[in-house]
């Protein structure tokens, strides 16, 4: 048989690639990828009139990224560059994602990877990836925080090199979301919602949203809307968070690393941030899943709660275009999905009647 030349594949081949010039490698950057990016941005008019608004709302829909969840932009950048130098084992602590996306792309780049995981607290297939990727998982009696706190002083041993978005090339991938709605929408939105946990994810579309504006990609700059729950909110409450907790747990976050870039970003843009409850993040949680056929995790329904809530107080002038960032997907967490839904199937003898007899047909 031939051997067939290597084909050059005419499809996605992730955010290094497409935006390179805006990002920190160069030609000697092993590129470790899962083709993460290019999701897409869905219109969800349904939810706006179920809230009673009158605008045009968009979610970036990251859950469609590799381990579904947008850490898979940050996650390439850490993991190529780690690679680069020559780093063998890399680290996070996290409330899930994070952990899921760096197991992933260790594999791929043949590196070790340890996970820390606030012990009990974490969705179930958060733990599966990590477990799954081959990731070393240790679950901490404690919460994020601490868990944070161990990764930051194993990362001055230099033994390891720590992927969590205190190493500032997470920020410089994650950015390549806002890029992507640029491009999509032909310009920046009015408004981006999103949630806030440790607040890198804000600082980073607020980066790229400045870095596209300046590079006249687009005209305009959105005012950026952060919400965090109300059992974990510092950045709202004005101090950390000693026991944060919240039915959202990719966000019982009680001292965000970012801080400072959340509050730059509020303040440059002109934006915004508030908490919301977690009924509140339930009933969001429910209506998008409802009126759009779209199944998030808890997290993202706290900016969906928070557009709610904004329409409520008539913060979003009509005819605004708005953009909310769908960060992970509902399957993560099935035991909240199950819970939140408040029903079980109904079960019935494998008869037509009895189907019927449900149906009350
Ligand atoms: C679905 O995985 O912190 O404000 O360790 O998983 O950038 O922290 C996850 C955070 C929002 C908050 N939505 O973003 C982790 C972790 C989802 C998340 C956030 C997270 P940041």
């Amino acid at each position: 048989m031939t051997v067939r030349a290597r084909p050059q594949l005419d499809c996605w081949q992730g955010v290094i690639r497409r935006y390179a010039e805006h990002l920190p490698v160069s030609n000697v950057t092993p590129i470790i990828t899962l083709n993460e990016g290019n999701t897409p941005l869905i219109p969800a008019q349904n939810f706006v009139e179920a809230i009673g608004g009158n605008f045009q709302l968009f979610l970036k829909y990251e859950a469609l990224n590799p381990t579904c969840s947008f850490k898979d932009r940050g996650m390439t950048v850490a993991v190529s560059k780690a690679r680069e130098r020559g780093a063998e084992i890399v680290i996070c602590a996290s409330t899930g994602n994070t952990s899921a996306s760096a197991a992933a792309y260790a594999a791929r780049a043949k590196m070790k990877c340890v996970v820390l995981l606030p012990h009990g607290k974490i969705a179930q297939g958060k733990l599966a990836q990590a477990l799954m990727y081959g990731a070393t998982t240790i679950a901490v009696k404690g919460n994020f925080d601490e868990a944070l706190r161990i990764v930051r002083e194993l990362g001055e041993s230099g033994k390891v090199e720590v992927v969590n978005s205190i190493n500032p090339v997470r920020i410089e991938g994650q950015k390549t979301a806002a890029f992507e709605i640029c491009d999509q929408l032909g310009d920046a939105p009015d408004f981006h919602f999103l949630p806030v946990g440790n607040a890198g994810n804000i600082t980073a579309y607020w980066k790229g949203y400045k870095e596209y504006h300046a590079a006249e990609k687009s005209d305009t700059l959105p005012r950026m809307f952060g919400f965090q729950a109300a059992g974990a909110a510092p950045i709202v409450d004005g101090h950390p968070v000693a026991n944060p907790h919240t039915v959202a747990s990719a966000i019982r976050i009680g001292n965000p690393a970012s801080w400072e870039g959340a509050r730059n970003a509020i303040a440059e843009s002109d934006g915004y941030i508030n908490k919301v409850t977690d009924e509140e993040i339930i009933a969001a949680y429910r209506l998008i899943a409802r009126t759009e056929g779209i199944f998030v995790e808890p997290a993202c329904a706290a900016p969906l709660a928070g557009i709610a809530n904004c329409v409520r107080d008539g913060m979003v002038p009509e005819g605004s275009l708005v953009a909310a960032t769908m960060t992970g997907h509902g399957l993560k967490d099935p035991e909240t999905a199950i819970s939140a839904a408040g029903f079980s199937p109904t079960v019935v003898e494998p008869t037509r009647e009895a189907v019927e007899r449900v149906l009350g047909l």
